[in-house]
């Protein structure tokens, strides 16, 4: 991703605005129920505990599973090749927006910055903002995943030998406490592109854009890449390709489902739906039922009708006022921003306000 960067920051989220619903006993599972030929059709651990929010997710009236799930290492693969399909326009719109705003943006935050990333930077955006940093003090790639951020801590330390990269391992919706360079900084710098600040529901985007405005302290920088894009058409392409690589991203939460959690999804009985929900201005990710079925998830049986979604993804797409506000609340002030021609993509350059 950023392939990784998702994988992190998505595993905080959870799909918002649907009904709390959960019926009596969904907590009760019953692992002896899972039939042996379905255990030994998985591939990989069975989990202990099947997390709380993919099972309620399950029984809810409108029923969705929390986004992480499509980010195991196939699905951070597909999300990969999605980056470079003919209609994901956000990937590349934003690398060209880096191009040629990186060295104003670099000189702007000045020299000797401590870049904290949330998620692991493995790609090609660190890179291009590592190298146009004046003497960065600092790198410090956040993730949940221990050995994605060593990996990708030894390729950049190759690769910049005069960098000092500070992989921490954790949570960083939690107090997270930094390590402390050698080199002492000037200020932070919280670089988050992708647009991925639009998978959050609004509500924990703020809480999460407030966390990031306390990590980078008083007078610290934030870049934030994020797709604005209300076209409905161009959206649902971007979303839905001609090639089916969202769809195989999409429907590959099914089958990490059955590997993870001992399910019994037939991925070929559901389709992939994008959606674009005007009211809410986001795209929707859904799996659709292609037929009535029944489906075992660590014991549990989940009755589908034909036709029937669950909802894997939002994608928001905050119009420029909206994203203002928000960042606003979460306390940090825009300084610059640089959309694209078409204005979808923009990169928002902000500093914290004191609170
Ligand atoms: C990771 N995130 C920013 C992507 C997006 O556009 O919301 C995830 C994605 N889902 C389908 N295509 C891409």
């Amino acid at each position: 991703m950023n392939a990784l960067m998702p994988a992190a920051a998505l595993s905080l989220l959870s799909p918002n605005g649907f009904p709390d619903d959960v019926p009596d006993g969904v907590r009760d599972r019953v692992p002896g129920n899972v039939p042996d030929d379905v255990i030994d059709d998985v591939i990989g651990d069975v989990p202990d505990d099947v997390p709380d929010d993919v099972i309620n997710g399950l029984c809810a009236e409108r029923k969705h599973l929390p986004c992480r799930l499509l980010y195991d290492d196939l699905g951070a693969a597909l999300f990969d090749q999605i980056c470079g399909v003919e209609e994901y326009y956000p990937t590349r719109a934003e690398l060209a927006l880096l191009g040629d705003h990186l060295p104003h943006l670099a000189a702007t935050v000045g020299a000797r910055a401590r870049i904290l990333e949330p998620g692991s930077g493995t790609g090609h955006k660190t890179r291009l903002l590592l190298s146009a940093m004046q003497a960065p003090a600092c790198y410090v790639p956040i993730d949940v995943s221990a050995t994605q951020l060593a990996d990708n801590a030894e390729s950049l330390r190759r690769e910049f030998p005069d960098l000092e990269v500070l992989p921490v391992c954790g949570d960083y919706l939690a107090p997270l406490r930094l390590p402390t360079p050698a080199r002492s900084f000037d200020a932070t710098l919280v670089f988050f592109p992708g647009s991925t600040i639009g998978n959050f529901h609004p509500d924990e985007a703020c809480t999460f854009l407030a966390r990031l405005a306390d990590l980078a302290e008083p007078g610290g920088w934030l870049l934030l890449g994020a797709d604005a894009n209300t076209d409905e058409d161009s959206l649902l392409r971007a979303y839905d390709d001609e090639a089916g690589v969202t769809a195989a991203f999409n429907l590959n939460v099914l089958s990490h489902l059955n590997r993870s959690h001992a399910a019994t999804f037939d991925p070929a009985a559901f389709l992939h739906r994008a959606v674009w929900n005007a009211a809410h201005s986001r795209v929707e990710m859904h799996l659709v039922s292609r037929r009535r079925q029944v489906v075992q998830v660590a014991g549990r049986a989940i009755g589908f009708e034909r036709g029937e979604a669950i909802v894997t993804e939002h994608c928001y797409k905050h119009s420029a006022p909206a994203l203002t506000a928000m960042l606003h609340r979460a306390g940090w002030s825009v300084k610059e921003t640089y959309p694209d021609a078409q204005r979808r993509m923009t990169l928002w350059l902000a500093r914290t306000t004191t609170r």
